[in-house]
């Protein structure tokens, strides 16, 4: 490690999955910080947390919204020589449109609930389709996000669909809309982006 930083690598050298919940109350992960994975259904949550931790800890499914827990995963990883644990959460997706209104109102109260009460979460990490266009449910979202003062970042997925054009294109309109906030690209088929953002990670979870 450089003495004039810490090292913000994130080598891993475990992950496993740990068991699924549907509430805070039925948290238990002692004193481990928490990273969450957020987005819509078949964003890309499950295929992302396999690709960082390069295991298939994380279910994935081609059928949008068959996820509806909360999968709790326990990381083990190196940084700056030294072994530490994080855990990763991967969320159910929100705003699937083939669920009634009242199912998805309930899911949000559950995340809600989640995220504000769980005071081991260092970060959130908000993954977009970068195909999709913001809309309203996304606009709420953000809101949601910034008033409650919560540390997020927004991943752009699937990027091996889009053209290098649209990807900074794209890119920079998440970059202007939200001022200050880390925006990365990332492609769980390619790789593409996986050291940034375990580098995002290390940092925050420090
Ligand atoms: N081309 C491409 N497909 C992806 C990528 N990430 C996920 N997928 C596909 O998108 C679908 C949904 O992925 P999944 O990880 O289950 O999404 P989740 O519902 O957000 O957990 C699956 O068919 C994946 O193979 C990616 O980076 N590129
Ligand atoms: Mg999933």
């Amino acid at each position: 490690m450089s003495p004039s930083g810490p090292s913000t690598d994130m080598r891993i050298l475990n992950a496993e999955f740990v068991k699924s919940i549907v509430s805070y109350e039925e948290t238990n992960n002692g004193p481990l910080t928490e990273v969450c994975f957020i987005g819509r259904s078949n964003v890309g949550k499950s295929s992302m947390i396999n690709s960082l931790v390069a295991r298939k800890i994380a279910r994935t499914s081609s059928s949008p919204g068959a996820t509806k827990l909360i999968n709790i995963f326990t990381i083990a990883y190196e940084s700056g020589m030294v072994k530490k644990s994080v855990c990763f959460s991967d969320f159910p997706g929100f705003g699937f449109s083939r669920v009634s209104r009242s199912v998805s109102q309930s899911w949000q109260a559950m995340i809600e609930n989640y995220i504000l009460k769980n005071k081991k979460i260092r970060t959130i990490i908000w993954l977009f389709d970068i195909r999709r266009e913001i809309d309203e449910l996304d606009e709420m979202l953000i809101e949601w996000l910034l008033e409650n003062n919560l540390n997020f970042c927004v991943v752009l997925t699937k990027c091996d669909k889009e053209t290098q054009g649209a990807i900074v294109k794209k890119k920079r309109l998440f970059e202007t809309y939200l001022k200050n906030r880390h925006v990365f690209t990332y492609s769980s088929k390619t790789g593409l982006g996986k050291k940034e953002i375990l580098s995002y990670m290390a940092k925050a979870v420090e």
